[in-house]
């Protein structure tokens, strides 16, 4: 079965009851079903890789990687960084998840919640979470960075461009447009810039880049 994307999976068990493992008796739908649930049908993991090993769900997290769970998500420890698509694992004794809790980001944290896809109590649902207690995310290694360029502004003509660095040099960039040039080095510059810009540095050859700055009229 093809993976799905994470809305197409987010659609799909909204409003719903999951259920992998018919356990435990008393109420079958846990977070744990959700995360078993996302690993199979988004990451392309087996069930077996999402067990967890304590029984309660905050192990998958705190004995990774285990039921080599590792060749299909990454773990990073804490909430920094968090994104759409991530499962994030909140720790057994926690304030709010006394047995611990796992759900999956839809989007970055805002305020010190996360929206995310959670079940029980209640069935899969779209719900604002506290990170209060949460130990860190996994993240599977198919979902890549998000490319999400913001819309070009109005007449706005820049283009940006890179040459790779070389045993010698730093990489460089440059945004350009007409009689605009702009030469510069830095990655932390360069993520500004092509936000600014609303589009992604494009790999130049010294020809390509020579050519550009002609075109700039520099
Ligand atoms: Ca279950």
């Amino acid at each position: 079965m093809a993976l799905l994307t994470v809305d197409q999976w987010a659609n799909s068990v909204n409003g719903k009851y999951i259920d992998h493992d018919g356990f435990p008796a008393g109420n079958i739908y846990q977070c744990h079903d959700l995360w078993i649930d996302y690993l199979m049908r988004v990451a392309g993991g087996t069930q077996a890789m999402g067990y967890a090993p304590s029984g309660l769900t905050d192990s998958v997290f705190t004995n990774f990687p285990v039921n080599g769970l590792d060749a299909k998500v990454t773990r990073t420890s804490g909430t920094a960084g968090i994104r759409k698509g991530d499962v994030v694992f909140w720790a057994n004794g926690s304030a709010n998840y006394p047995y611990s809790h796992v759900a999956v980001a839809l989007a970055s944290p805002s305020g010190g919640n996360v929206l995310c896809m959670s079940q029980n109590p209640g069935p899969a649902q779209q719900l604002n979470l506290t990170l209060a207690g949460a130990l860190g995310y996994l993240r599977p290694k198919n979902i890549t960075a998000p490319i999400t360029p913001t819309p070009r502004k109005k007449n706005n003509e820049m283009l940006m461009i890179h040459k790779p660095a070389t045993s010698t040099t730093a990489t460089q960039y440059a945004v350009f447009g007409p009689n605009f040039w702009l030469e510069f080095a830095g990655q932390t510059a360069a993520n500004g810039f092509a936000a600014q810009v609303g589009a992604n540095s494009v790999e130049a050859s010294t020809h390509f880049w020579d050519h550009c700055k002609a075109a700039a009229g520099k």
